[in-house]
């Protein structure tokens, strides 16, 4: 595990973003942790936030045109890795983002900031079962561009429908890399290296064992 993502568990921890208990996944699932990335709330953790998910879009050295942020969550995501993209590595990256509701009035449409067009490297939190990227896959694909990445917090590393993780599965459809800050394995790694309580630990690895790939 790099220094940058052990800093981030240890960043999710700490503001609660990441947490251990019982949670109902959108898939139904029952997960004994959760990654809440809403809970990055405030001016610093947006900009911190932002210099850990460029720190790991510069590591996956994958190349792309512009950054797209998926309304809601995408947005401040894709905004804050922009700035940290220009502040703490000198690239100045076009990016945009969609609303969920078109406006026919003003500029109208449903695109904000630059053109959506080229190889687009899309910002989100979480891949679960991959529902939110195909949504904004029909917008990228309309727009006649192509996905060159996909960058998220967390790698859930779990499978989708079939043995394939849902990342997996986005990877093999859309031609494309799945980047992430962090995954389930490196957050295992974390925990077992960590003063971890046992049955924390005991219950990821349980989930692992049952829906990991
Ligand atoms: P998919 O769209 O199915 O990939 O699931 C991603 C969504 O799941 C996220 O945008 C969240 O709404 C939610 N989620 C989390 O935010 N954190 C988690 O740790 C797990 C989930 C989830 O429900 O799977």
């Amino acid at each position: 595990m790099k220094a940058y993502q052990r800093q981030f568990i240890e960043f999710a921890l700490e503001r609660e973003v990441l947490k251990f208990g019982e949670f109902t996944l959108k898939s139904g699932r029952k997960s004994p942790y959760f990654f809440n990335a809403g809970l990055f709330n405030t001016g610093r953790d947006l900009a911190k936030l932002g210099e850990f998910y460029a720190a790991a879009l510069m590591d996956a050295g994958i190349d792309y045109d512009v950054l797209f942020g998926p309304a809601y969550k995408g947005i401040p995501i894709a905004t804050t890795t922009a700035v940290a993209l220009a502040t703490h590595h000198d690239v100045d990256t076009p990016y945009c983002f969609n609303r969920k509701e078109a406006k026919d009035h003003g500029e109208g449409g449903n695109l904000v900031g630059s053109a959506l067009s080229g190889r687009v490297m899309l910002v989100d939190d979480v891949i679960t079962a991959g529902t939110a990227i195909r949504e904004s896959m029909t917008l990228i694909q309309a727009q006649g561009a192509q996905l060159a990445g996909v960058l998220v917090a967390i790698d859930r590393q779990e499978r989708g429908q079939g043995e394939l993780s849902a990342i997996q599965e986005v990877e093999r459809d859309f031609g494309c890399q799945v980047v992430s800050i962090i995954s389930l394995a490196d957050l295992v790694t974390y925990l077992e290296q960590s003063q971890a309580d046992p049955d924390q630990l005991a219950a990821v690895k349980a989930y692992q064992a049952s829906y990991g790939i």
